[in-house]
Parts: structure tokens; C-alpha cells; sequence
């Protein structure tokens, strides 16, 4: 159920019921998260002043060390999460390794683990363009009270719980899916909350925006080299236009609204191309199917990769559910 001018707090309430497991735990890490956006987002939007304020790795005139943000993002994640005791460990992009909570305490009955890259795109702060944060929950697999293994991490991405992400952008908006459909949340800054402004979004079927970093062209495999080919052919209601902010979250986002596909695909220089299975592709790849949309790495559908490394990168084709077929098709044809 859901309702325009509802809060994310009030949604988060009056939903609980629909989750998979209703402990009310899932709601409470949803809540800390909602929180650590809110506080995340304040310092994303001073980025501008650095100038003014002193540089990232600077003294500040308060005389304390300034963070670059994505180490910033990260902490206010993992403390967050931590404080208020509600994982039982975590994982994050800006980590080698993950994070096990209270893994002495055998009263500790968390059962959620969060996977997370805290600000993604993070090249994109200095020129002041959308960044993102993305997360991703589990249930862990060991017995709850023991300390989390990595194999708690390793699950295929059809195991995820929850899973989403908040874009700080022209508004900044949290999207998250718990498995039934996905809503977006956009937060008015001046008192700090987050309303449902798009209830239960879905990706058109098909589109004609593509989103794919095309300096790296001639690295691409043939088959995404055809596909890019075929998009700018005049033909249907072809030539597609080419769309690329170079933030996941940020094209994503414009792709679910608008129709379109995202290609990250491996490249002669990053063999098994650059985003990360874990905590950008899974999660992305939960929520476009929530939406209707379709996420794959070029051949097989990204949620039921098995997981090997923490940091393992994957080739990754996100977005309307025809658009990514067809570019599946493209991929396949050059295998032949
Ligand atoms: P990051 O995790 O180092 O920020 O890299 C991930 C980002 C994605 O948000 C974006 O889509 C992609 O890297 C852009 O890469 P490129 O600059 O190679 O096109
Ligand atoms: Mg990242």
C-alpha cells in the first residue's frame, strides 16, 4: 500500500507487513539508512565550498582534518549500521575486507549483512554531478551469534533481501525494493524527509536511450561494438541516443524513468570490465527486475552469478527488459 505525501517512515511502517521475514529488523536497518543518506547528503551539497572551507585533506577552520567524501560516506555508513546495532557485518567498496559486528556476543541475534559502495561516481564530486550510494542486504547463511565468514558475503544476488540507492542529484531521492516492486522517496531539505514521490516504478519495455562509456570503443567486445552500431542505425525508431553521466546510479536512474540500456561490458584493458558484482551490480540488477527491467552480463543473468571474491568485477548490460535482449542477441551472434 502506498500513498503520495506518505514519508518514508510512514511507508516503512505500514509496509512491514508485506515483508518476506517481519521481525521489524529489515525496517530498522532501512531507518539507519534513510539517516546516514540524510547525513551524507548534507556534506555532498557543501562540496562546492571547498574552496571557501579548505580542500579535502586539508585542515577546516574548526581545526579538524577535512575527508574526502567517499571516505566520509563510508564511515557515516558503517557507524551508522554499527551503532545501532542492527547487522551483523558489512561490506563496502572502500574496504579489502568486510567488517564482522559484535561477532563475540552469541546474544547477538542480527541476521542481516549490508553490502555497500558508499558514493559511487565519486569522480564526478569536484565537477559537481550526481553521485550515488548503493546498498545491498542478506540474510547471513551461518548461525546467527557466530562470527560472519565471507561466505555469508558470497551469496548469488537472487538471495538479496532489500536493496537500493539514493541519488544526490538536482533532488536527492533514496529508491529501494524489499522484493515487492520499487519506490522512490525524494527528500525536501528543508525539514529533512524523505516523501514517496514515485510510487512503484517500472522501466518501459523498450526505449532509445543507450548509456555506455564510448572512448573506450575499440577495447569492447565485438558484440557490443555491433550492438552500438545497430543503436545509431536509422531504422524503427532508431538512431537511440546516447546518454552518459558516468555515475551508475545517476544513468540508471535516468534509464528506469525514461527507457534505455546501461553497458559497462569488459574491455580489452579490464577483462572482466569494471563494476563491482556485489555491491553495484547485484543490487542495480534486483531492483531493474523489480521494475520490469532486466540485468545481465551479457549472457547470463546477473542475480544467479555465484559470487567468488568480495571485490569481483563483472561485465554489466542494465536496463529495459527488450533493450537488454537485444543486446544479448548482439553478444551472442559475435560468439558464433
Ligand atoms: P567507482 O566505483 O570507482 O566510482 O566507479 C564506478 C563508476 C560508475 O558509477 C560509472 O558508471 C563508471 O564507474 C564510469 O566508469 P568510466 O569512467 O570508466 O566510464
Ligand atoms: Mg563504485
Amino acid at each position: 500500500m502506498s500513498r503520495k505525501n506518505q514519508t518514508l517512515g510512514e511507508f516503512i511502517i505500514e509496509n512491514q507487513t508485506s515483508f518476506k521475514y517481519t521481525s521489524g529488523e529489515l525496517s530498522r536497518l532501512i531507518n539507519s539508512i534513510r539517516l546516514a543518506a540524510k547525513v551524507v547528503n548534507h556534506e555532498v551539497n557543501k562540496a562546492g565550498l571547498v574552496d571557501i572551507l579548505g580542500a579535502f585533506g586539508d585542515t577546516n577552520i574548526q581545526g579538524e582534518d577535512q575527508q574526502k567524501l567517499d571516505v566520509y560516506a563510508n564511515e557515516k555508513f558503517i557507524q551508522t549500521l554499527t551503532n545501532r546495532n542492527i547487522v551483523c557485518g558489512i561490506a563496502s567498496e572502500e574496504e579489502d575486507h568486510f567488517i564482522t559486528i559484535n561477532s563475540q556476543d552469541e546474544n547477538n541475534q542480527n541476521k542481516y549483512i549490508v553490502l555497500i559502495d558508499p558514493l559511487d561516481g565519486s569522480s564526478n564530486i569536484d565537477v559537481n554531478v550526481s553521485v550515488g550510494t548503493i546498498f545491498s542486504v542478506y540474510r547471513r547463511v551461518t548461525p546467527l551469534g557466530t562470527p560472519v565468514i565471507l561466505e555469508d558475503f558470497l551469496q548469488k544476488g537472487n538471495q538479496q533481501v532489500a536493496a537500493g540507492y539514493i541519488i544526490y542529484g538536482t533532488s536527492t531521492m533514496l529508491v529501494y525494493t524489499t522484493g515487492v516492486g520499487v519506490n522512490g522517496f525524494t527528500l525536501n531539505p528543508a525539514i529533512g524527509a524523505f516523501y514517496l514521490s514515485h510510487p512503484n516504478m517500472k522501466f518501459p519495455e523498450d526505449g532509445n536511450i543507450y548509456s555506455v562509456n564510448e572512448g573506450n570503443y575499440v577495447h569492447f567486445p565485438q558484440g557490443v561494438k555491433d550492438y552500438i552500431k545497430y543503436c545509431q542505425m536509422e531504422e524503427g525508431n532508431r538512431p537511440y541516443t546516447s546518454r552518459y553521466i558516468g555515475s551508475l546510479v545517476s544513468d540508471f536512474h535516468r534509464n528506469m524513468i525514461k527507457g534505455g540500456i546501461y553497458i559497462y561490458p569488459n574491455t580489452s584493458k579490464n577483462p572482466t570490465g569494471k563494476l563491482r558484482l556485489l555491491y553495484e551490480c547485484n543490487p542495480m540488477a534486483f531492483i531493474a527486475e523489480q521494475a520490469n527491467g532486466k540485468a545481465s552480463d551479457g549472457f547470463t543473468r546477473i542475480l544467479d552469478i555465484q559470487p567468488t571474491e568480495l571485490h569481483q568485477r563483472v561485465p554489466f548490460f542494465c536496463g529495459s527488459e527488450n533493450m537488454v535482449g537485444e543486446a544479448e542477441e548482439f553478444m551472442q551472434k559475435a560468439t558464433i
